[in-house]
């Protein structure tokens, strides 16, 4: 679970996007970066380490300073993955010490392939990690609704949140900024009352 420095009283949340190639993780990154209202000096630069201009080759990176909880500053990175295939071993270093995961799913029917693909790989991944996809907080982003070949929400959960109880899932536009922000404050809501949970367990 996230870093807690009990002396600096700052809590630590790492989050990942993780998804196909070009579903569009890093367009929401972007948004976010572009969007955050914080306080002053507190916002982070967007890192994005990458060989051409739109394919992620390593990974984007973006701190977000947000909220005190409980008197613990809470600091958000947000990560994404290079969806291709042959970038895996990238793939599990950065979801390493992940905390959340924003499924990034491509909502046009020629892409459901992929998609389920990429979502066997990160269950697939992060059991490599000794993570269970059910211990992690996670929610699912079908992203691309304007397009006109989008699928429906429910063929969508159906292949993709198909679980006993299924998590929050959201559809978004990203590069107009629909849905970002409601998907990143869900996984945040999430990842924070976990944390609020297990301080009051460790409390008691
Ligand atoms: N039509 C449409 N294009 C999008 C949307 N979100 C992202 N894109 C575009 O899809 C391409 C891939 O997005 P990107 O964020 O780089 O995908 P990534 O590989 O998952 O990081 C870019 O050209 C984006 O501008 C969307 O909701 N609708
Ligand atoms: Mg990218």
């Amino acid at each position: 679970m996230a870093i807690i420095n009990q002396a600096t009283k700052e809590l630590q949340v790492k989050i990942v996007y993780y998804g196909p190639a070009m579903g569009g993780k890093t367009t929401n990154l972007v948004q976010v970066h572009d969007q955050v209202q914080t306080a002053q000096g507190s916002k982070g630069k967007l890192v994005s380490l990458a060989t051409s201009s739109d394919r992620t080759l390593f990974f984007d990176f973006l701190p977000i300073e947000a909220m005190s909880i409980k008197g613990f500053k809470t600091k958000f990175q947000l990560y994404t993955v290079p969806g291709q295939v042959i970038y895996n071993t990238t793939r599990q270093l950065v979801l390493r010490g992940v905390d959340g995961i924003v499924f990034v799913a491509d909502s046009q029917y020629e892409k459901m392939a992929e998609n389920v693909e990429s979502l066997a790989n990160l269950e697939e991944n992060l059991k490599t990690l000794k993570l269970n996809m059910a211990d992690i907080p996670y929610v699912l982003q079908y992203n691309k609704r304007d397009l006109a070949n989008a699928a429906p929400v429910e063929y969508m959960d159906f292949l993709l949140n198909n679980r006993e109880v299924q998590v929050p899932s959201f559809t978004s536009t990203a590069h107009k900024c629909e849905g970002v922000f409601e998907t990143l404050n869900m996984i945040t809501r999430l990842l924070l009352n976990k944390f609020i949970s297990q301080s009051v367990r460790t409390a008691a």
